[in-house]
């Protein structure tokens, strides 16, 4: 295919880069931190989605090279940022049967110099179900590294409560669609409130998803969601913009 070609040369050039979108503490109202969000913008302007060059990239068998110039380019990035926020990164489901995932991570952070314990990876149930005894072993690499494991798109798999149990995540965070129809849906409202509850439970911090509407956030708000991420609180940009956004001094 075409784009597997191009991918090769974008990765090169640099032209695929981390756009960064505020994770937001829902009690405090400040933002904690970022999720890095792959964005490919060609020499001709247009904008490739994430959805479209991260499959190809696994295909390709540049999905290691793809992750390596994102994440170390996001660390760099994060190094301006105020010390005590984390960024947040995405992993590929097939990353996790990559033994040498985690060394590969944290030779990176240790390149670029930024600590472990501000950096949590975002992982989906499907990356843990392909290959369940190698990710535990990278998970655990990771994980005695300081770095926290956010389990993603929570409630849209087929087994989130058997990887809960089996796992130690330190975040859930609930996928975007629940909070798109919870106000329209009294049960998706009840779901919601559950997931909460099954957070405080475990102790693991819940992230809502999706966040476009004031209405939305104030029902999260009242559940007592710990953290918020969406259109309303913050799009994904650029480096440039959330820095000036924030007003620091790059
Ligand atoms: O940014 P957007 O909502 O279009 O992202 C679409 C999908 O691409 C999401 O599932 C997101 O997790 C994934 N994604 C975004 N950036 C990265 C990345 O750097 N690496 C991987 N593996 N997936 C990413
Ligand atoms: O799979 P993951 O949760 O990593 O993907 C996050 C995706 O959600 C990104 O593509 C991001 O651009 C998108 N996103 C972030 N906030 C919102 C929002 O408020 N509404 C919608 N529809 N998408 C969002
Ligand atoms: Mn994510
Ligand atoms: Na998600």
């Amino acid at each position: 295919v075409r784009i597997e070609g191009d991918l090769r040369a974008a990765i090169r050039k640099a032209e695929i880069v981390p756009y960064y979108q505020p994770l937001v503490d829902l009690k405090a109202n400040k933002i904690i931190g970022f999720e890095a969000l792959a964005r490919w913008k060609t020499a001709s302007g247009a904008f490739i989605p994430p959805s479209e060059f991260i499959p190809v990239a696994e295909e390709a068998g540049l999905i290691v090279e793809l992750t390596d110039h994102l994440l170390r380019r996001a660390c760099t990035d994060a190094l301006s940022w105020p010390n005590e926020l984390v960024l947040s990164f995405n992993l590929s489901p097939i990353q996790l049967s990559d033994r040498l995932l985690g060394l590969r991570i944290l030779k990176i952070l240790g390149d670029v110099g930024f600590p472990p314990h501000r950096v949590e990876l975002e992982v989906t149930e499907s990356a843990i179900i392909q290959d369940a005894a190698t990710a535990r072993i990278v998970l655990d690499d990771l994980v005695n590294a300081g770095i926290r494991i956010a389990l993603d798109d929570f409630g849209t798999g087929y087994s989130s409560l058997s990887q809960l149990s089996n796992y130690r995540f330190d975040k859930i965070k609930i996928d975007r669609s629940f909070v798109a129809s919870f106000e329209t849906n009294d049960k998706q409202d009840k779901v919601i409130k559950a997931i909460i509850a099954l957070g405080t439970g475990l102790g693991v911090t819940i992230t809502a998803e999706g966040i476009e509407e004031e209405s939305q956030l104030q029902r999260l708000q009242d559940l007592g969601c710990d953290i918020g991420q969406g259109y309303l609180l913050g799009r994904p940009a650029p480096i440039e913009e959330i820095a000036r956004r924030s007003r620091w001094h790059q």
